[in-house]
């Protein structure tokens, strides 16, 4: 099979954010542009020449196609394998699984996570590195580099690939092998967890689930393993079949976007338990009956349970949480005497540290929890790690997370999101923040007396490489905290979040409404980045 060289011509904006390049579904389809960033792919990681790659996505709109696209560049490149997930479709940590379970050279997903799908929405390419993970900063700097150069690709010429049946084919001299895209990931989940227990709680009649996939790829991994391997009724899947365009909803899971699972845990009928996945399935929330729990306090209630679970009986060697996650892991892991990191937003940070055994569980607030089994954040994993404390604990969700707090404290959490605006007015937002951290510590405002103020930066301790200008961190004596980022992952203008944090360690304080007691902190963050003077918003788009 002959390799075609084509001529082709750097584009500007190539540069992955927080978790990859993530743009609307238009821009993929320039002619060449995802092809350079492919071709860069495979200039810079030069071990997948004669190697073998995994290959797979979410399942969204243009996956098939990109799938085609990258077979044939990844023959002409000389890669000796390619397993790719049966239908063009791997959970990302299915593909993290598949990447580690078969010493592969990487992979490349293709998926922009939770944000909409369809033909003017949103798609996305990542690489993942041979541990599993995403790809360090170091690493896609590099692939950005490339493509600033770029001046030809190469493919080759061949009929579409049938990406449906399980089996090995032919490209070149490039073997191309369909895999099931749930086996792997669900034997996994059956090393880590007691199935037996958990198939036990299903079978007893009293306790009642909804998962809702979104429309997106969890669908098969939670229908065979919550239906099929664990007995939970049939219906347990809500919105199980992957669509493309996630049947036009936003695959988020979170308490504006999952509204239907929402409305499932409310009220008097409500079910025992509540999950959610994201368009990926790396992503989770949890609810009880009538309860929400925070990412941040589902990941403090799993640091102080590890060792209930078969998988982390032996005992965890740290957590590592982003920083602007709430520090309610790090209340747990001060009393129990472990390790506990705090690393900029970006899954990626935590690969050296899992890969050092540093730590075994890490999280964010952004609906992500994991631990060293894979190397991405995993919704899945963390629906059946909690499906396994139920089991065991024969408690509800509410009494597991407020025993949680009697013993550890309460953080209170929010988040405030204004999407898509001005992209010079939220840089000039935080350019003043920055200018005024001097100034802040010893300050008070609006009652709250700043401890500390300062745009928080990270040295890696493995291979000491330094991320600086991740995040605004005002910090306050009474454990109260407020940061301001700017996301990476949104594909129009600039989103400012806002997180917000307090601390309570007085049980009979503890059951307030959240945004009741969050309402001062949230006045003096309005108030301090004087966002409505400079973003126009009167109110954010979404508060988690
Ligand atoms: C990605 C990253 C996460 C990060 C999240 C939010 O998640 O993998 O580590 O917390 O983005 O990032 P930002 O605040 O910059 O939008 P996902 O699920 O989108 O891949």
């Amino acid at each position: 099979m002959k390799t075609i060289t084509i001529n082709t011509k750097p584009f500007n904006d190539q540069r992955p954010g927080t978790s990859g390049l993530r743009k609307k579904v238009k821009v993929f389809q320039t002619p060449h542009y995802l092809e350079n960033f492919v071709q860069a792919i495979f200039d810079t990681q030069t071990d997948l020449r004669g190697g073998t790659l995994v290959l797979g996505g979410d399942g969204r709109f243009y996956n098939r196609e990109a799938i085609q696209v990258i077979l044939r560049m990844a023959s002409a490149n000389s890669l000796k394998r390619v397993l790719v997930g049966q239908g063009g479709l791997l959970s990302t940590p299915a593909a993290s699984c598949i990447i580690r379970k078969y010493q592969t050279d990487g992979g490349i997903i293709l998926s922009a996570s939770h944000n909409p799908g369809g033909p003017d929405e949103d798609f996305g390419i990542k690489f993942n590195t041979p541990n599993g993970g995403p790809a360090p900063e170091s690493v896609t700097e590099a692939i950005f580099q490339r493509t600033t150069s770029i001046t030809q690709y190469d493919t080759v010429e061949s009929q579409s690939i049938d990406i449906d049946t399980l089996g090995e084919s032919i490209l070149g001299n490039t073997t191309i092998q369909i895999v099931d895209s749930v086996k792997d990931y669900a034997d996994l989940m059956m090393q880590l967890f007691d199935f037996e227990r958990i198939r036990q709680l299903f079978d007893s009649g009293l306790f009642s689930m909804r998962f809702d996939a979104m429309h997106a790829i969890t669908g098969p991994y939670a229908t065979h393993i919550l239906e099929g391997l664990l007995n939970a009724q049939p219906g347990t899947v809500m919105n199980g079949k992957p669509k493309v365009d996630f049947g036009g909803g936003h695959p988020d899971p979170n308490l504006v976007h999952a509204h239907e699972l929402v409305a499932l845990t409310s009220g008097s009928n409500a079910v025992d338990f509540g999950a959610a996945s994201d368009g990926d399935g790396d992503r989770n929330m949890v609810l009880g009956r009538n309860f929400f729990v925070t990412p941040s306090d589902s990941l403090a209630v799993m640091v102080a349970s590890a060792h209930l679970i078969k998988g982390y009986s032996d005992g965890i060697s740290g957590v590592a949480r982003s920083m602007p996650t709430s520090q309610a892991a790090d209340r747990v892991a001060k009393k129990l005497g472990l390790a506990c990191y705090e690393t900029p937003t970006g899954w990626k940070f935590f690969g050296n540290l899992l890969d050092d055994r540093k730590i075994t569980l890490c999280g964010e607030e952004s609906f992500g929890t994991g631990s060293n089994h894979i190397r991405e954040k995993d919704g899945l994993w963390a629906v059946l790690f909690w499906l396994n404390l139920l089991a065991i604990k024969q408690q509800s969700v509410e009494t597991i997370v407020k025993e949680h707090w009697k013993t550890f404290g309460r953080n209170y959490y929010t988040r405030y999101d204004y999407e898509a605006i001005d992209k010079a007015a939220a840089e000039g937002l935080m350019d003043h923040l920055r200018n005024r951290l001097n100034h802040l510590p010893s300050q008070e405002l609006n009652g709250y007396l700043v401890e500390y103020a300062d745009d928080f930066a990270y040295t890696d301790p493995i291979d000491g490489s330094r991320s600086e200008r991740q995040g605004i961190r005002i910090g306050f004596s009474d454990g109260s905290r407020i940061v301001f980022r700017l996301s990476g992952t949104g594909t129009e203008g600039a989103t400012l979040r806002v997180y917000l944090e307090a601390y309570e360690a007085d049980p009979a304080k503890q059951m307030q409404d959240t945004q009741s007691v969050m309402n001062n902190l949230v006045e003096t963050a309005l108030v301090l980045a004087e966002i409505e003077p400079r973003t126009g918003r009167t109110k954010p788009t979404v508060i988690t």
